[in-house]
């Protein structure tokens, strides 16, 4: 008897063990070894050679926030450190790529670029007990690791629902937290326009206002007649993209065009093709009423829009959209009609491209590229764009076979607007996607061949928020699928497992109770 019981609590504790050492992602290269490191009051952080001060602060301002006291940053003593560096020893590293020690004296990390330090951090923070306490005891490891993929995204539409900068920030640290690198901003929408524009300024007195919402599922019950508003200021933009830049995240803003666009045509009706008069939308779904694509003053319109997005984001990329544009308003539109005779165009397709098209030759004047949806194939795919495959993978593949760079984000894996539950316990979009699916989707197309394989960048979750109307619906659908998609972005193609995986989780969910959000925990 006495045996059974000493089997039980060993059991017990090499069980705990292995929960308390759960990293996800999955590292490219873990060797557990004898013994533990404590990080207590008196350790002390070094910033060493290299190293930017924000992997530093993001450490103590998590240890801060989770644990209840920051260590204090100074010189190397002889133990209880934790070094950080910044320095490259191999020719060409991985974006993110670095090296953690634990010994019973001290962390060493070294990251061969600042991303590399920064995600070195992440790893160190899972190493933290799952539970609060200020006797941090971390097991010895040496780590080696490096992202599978450049682009590792996340998607938020603050169109349909608006969610406060703080929010924003919290939303960048998830994405920080795993390993990811990419925040796609949705910024304007048929229900609202949400970003500042100085020379425009009904964009937002105006367009970032709704006189209501529909009340429950599409077509729904109703409408709540509830005035609802919301937009960002420059200043505040500011602030969120060095919050992001401190993180290494690049966000990625998108400006809807052609289609998605009604909340812009009711501020400044003449930039629809009838002149209106419209309404910032209370429903969801597509609208026929877009920008008209045979007056030169929408492009003038863009282009000052662009102009002042340019000079807010530093990322290289700006979304241009493209998805979902009815052809109809531009079928009976005269200067459409016009516009396709003078060039020559086949049809409202073609004319979409030259939209695309004409926009891309801007965006790209001014030291930047686009990326748009993969509607932008439809007519002629504009030169140097990027392509977000949406609708299945068949646009990624159309696009890589033609040498453009793809992210892939097909909705029956990654639309984090789906149910996670079958016969949803919430109200959502539609579709069923359980974390299974998430876990084991695959980026790369099995048709591409090597060559073409390399213009997948990476791949992005989507957050449509039609059915997120508040901060923890949010996070209930984004957890835990973030974690499954962080592995499928970070790890090693050969090293995902999901009965491993699964049983990684069960620290992660403790994790999620750490940082207080909500979250969906399957059975
Ligand atoms: C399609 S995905 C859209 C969005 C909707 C979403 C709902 C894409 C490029 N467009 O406007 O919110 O479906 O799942």
């Amino acid at each position: 008897m006495r045996k059974v019981i000493l089997l039980f609590f060993v059991c017990m504790y090499y069980r705990s063990q292995a929960q308390e050492t759960a990293i996800i992602p999955k590292p490219v290269k873990t060797e557990w070894l004898k013994g533990s490191f404590t990080i207590d009051h008196n350790t002390v952080l070094v910033l060493g050679e290299g190293t930017e001060p924000a992997s530093g602060d993001f450490f103590n301002d998590y240890l801060e926030k989770i644990y209840g006291f920051r260590l204090a940053t100074g010189k190397k003593p002889g133990s209880n450190y934790v070094l950080l560096t910044t320095r490259p020893t191999v020719s060409k590293p991985q974006e993110g790529r670095y090296e953690l020690k634990v010994s019973a004296k001290s962390v060493s990390i070294n990251g061969e670029n600042p991303q590399g330090t920064f995600y070195a951090v992440q790893t160190l923070i899972q190493l933290l007990p799952s539970t609060p306490s200020d006797n941090l005891k971390i097991p010895a490891v040496a780590i080696e690791d490096y992202p599978r993929f450049e682009y590792r995204g996340l998607m938020l539409d603050v169109g349909r629902h608006f969610f406060p900068v703080d929010f924003v920030k919290r939303y960048i640290d998830y994405i920080a937290l795993h390993k990811m690198n990419y925040f796609h901003w949705h910024l304007t929408e048929d229900q609202g326009w949400r970003i500042e524009i100085k020379k425009y300024p009904l964009l937002t007195e105006v367009g970032s206002c709704r006189n209501g919402t529909i009340i429950g599922h599409h077509p729904g019950t109703g409408n709540d007649n509830i005035r609802y508003c919301g937009f960002y200021t420059q200043d505040e933009i500011r602030d969120v993209v060095k919050y992001a830049a401190d993180r290494y995240v690049t966000i990625i803003p998108e400006i809807e065009m052609p289609g998605h666009s009604s909340a812009a045509l009711t501020a400044y009706p003449w930039l629809g093709c009838t002149g209106g008069p419209y309404q910032v939308q209370q429903t969801w779904g597509v609208f026929k009423d877009v920008y008209c694509a045979g007056n030169d003053s929408t492009f003038a319109f863009l282009q000052d829009v662009i102009d002042e997005v340019v000079a807010l984001f530093p990322a290289k990329y700006i979304h241009v959209g493209g998805d979902e544009c009815p052809k109809d308003s531009w079928k009976t539109c005269p200067k459409c009609q016009k516009r396709i005779k003078d060039l020559g165009l086949k049809d409202e397709h073609e004319l979409q491209s030259y939209f695309i098209q004409r926009m891309e030759k801007y965006i790209n004047s001014k030291g930047k590229q686009i990326i748009g949806w993969d509607e932008i194939l439809e007519g002629g795919l504009a030169p140097n764009a990027t392509v977000m495959s949406w609708r299945g993978e068949e646009g990624g593949i159309d696009a890589a076979k033609q040498g453009h760079n793809v992210v892939m984000t097909p909705g029956a894996y990654v639309y984090f607007d789906h149910a996670q539950v079958k016969n949803g316990d919430t109200l959502t979009i539609g579709g069923f996607l359980p974390l299974d699916k998430v876990y084991n989707y695959e980026p790369v197309p099995a048709v591409l061949n090597a060559d073409q394989a390399t213009h997948v960048w990476g791949a992005q979750a989507n957050v449509w928020t039609e059915y997120m109307s508040n901060i923890p619906k949010v996070e209930y659908m984004i957890f835990p699928r973030l974690s499954a998609l962080s592995e499928v972005l970070w790890s090693q193609k050969n090293d995902r497992n999901w009965t491993d995986f699964q049983k990684r989780m069960e620290t992660q969910y403790k994790r999620y109770d750490l940082w207080k959000v909500n979250y969906y925990k399957p059975m």
